[in-house]
């Protein structure tokens, strides 16, 4: 006789899975956390093994990656896709291997056909929370300034799109520059932002991609004189650094994506393994924070 909670004959269980995850780099706290949800959920679950890898933000790396899973015939891949072009030739070649992909966090722009499904945020949506905000802030209107995250990514590209979307005609976005999701990278172009418009007159406030970013911001304002509030900053994560700027005055809004998505990553490459029908798109649920409850909120955290 069977256990009652043994799985149908047959079956494959999490003990026999190999799950490929070629990581796109480390760039933030996001990130950071991205992959301790993999790897903490593959441990818990007990996978067979994660064959995972970092391709530091580099599409080429993340394709070779791509390529030695398809190698080594694992059963899923679960791709987080540093920019969204560019993947036909390797999705034609894991799908031609018979390995299904589960595209995860950005988008690609390939065709549905190439992979089993999406799963992440709703990054259109996540921008036009963030206008919804500046229209609040500024019902007469004003100027802002952007600092976008990796240039082609479907978080940029989404997060861009949803700001233009929704933000009122009377607020202008007098300049768009990417700080490529890092901390060190925003602090030069804030700096150059700096040299080229005057806070209070020429912009009243920034939209910021992501908290690491805006932590390079905040160190470029400090440096300037710029008080918390002077600026209206609204950014994007909610992280716990993301908190702490909102405990401190300087971001007025954080709008939440959540990078915690191991367990729905094995849960859908399980039902692959199985030949089970999954949902072609999977969006996380989210919300936006303020500086109201942020004290409250931030040792709950748990990114
Ligand atoms: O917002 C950012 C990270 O793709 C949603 O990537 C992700 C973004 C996240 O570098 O912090």
């Amino acid at each position: 006789t069977t256990a009652p909670d043994a799985p149908a004959t047959g079956a494959k269980t999490y003990s026999d899975m190999v799950l490929c995850y070629p990581q796109l780099g480390a760039e933030s706290d996001w990130r950071t956390a991205n992959t301790a949800s993999i790897k903490e959920t593959a441990a818990t679950l007990g996978i067979k093994q994660l064959v995972f890898s970092d391709a530091q933000q580099k599409q080429e790396n993340q394709i070779s990656a791509v390529r030695a899973c398809i190698q080594q015939g694992v059963d899923v891949i679960a791709l987080p896709p540093v920019v969204e072009d560019g993947w036909d030739a390797v999705l034609t070649e894991a799908k031609n291997a018979g390995i299904p992909v589960i595209i995860v966090d950005r988008s690609v722009s390939a065709d549905k056909s190439l992979y089993s499904t999406h799963i992440g945020s709703n990054m259109v949506l996540e921008g036009e929370r963030a206008a919804a905000e500046f229209n609040k802030m500024m019902p007469n209107g004003g100027a802002i300034l952007e600092l976008s995250g990796t240039t082609g990514s479907g978080a940029a590209v989404g997060r861009a799109k949803g700001l233009r979307n929704k933000l009122n005609s009377n607020i202008t976005i007098i300049d768009s520059q990417t700080g490529n999701f890092t901390r060190a990278e925003a602090v030069p172009v804030m700096q150059a932002l700096l040299k080229k418009y005057t806070p209070g007159t020429d912009f009243q406030g920034i939209f910021i991609h992501n908290d690491d970013m805006g932590i390079g911001v905040i160190e470029v304002l400090k440096a300037a004189g710029i008080k918390p509030g002077d600026l209206k900053i609204v950014s994007v994560d909610g992280t716990r650094g993301g908190f702490q700027a909102m405990v401190d005055g300087w971001f007025q809004a954080d709008v939440e994506c959540n990078p915690l998505l191991g367990p729905q990553v094995f849960e859908l490459a399980l039902k692959l393994m199985n030949g089970q029908p999954v949902e072609p798109e999977v969006i996380t649920n989210e919300t936006v924070y303020y500086p109201e409850n942020a004290a409250e909120l931030l040792p709950t955290r748990k990114y």
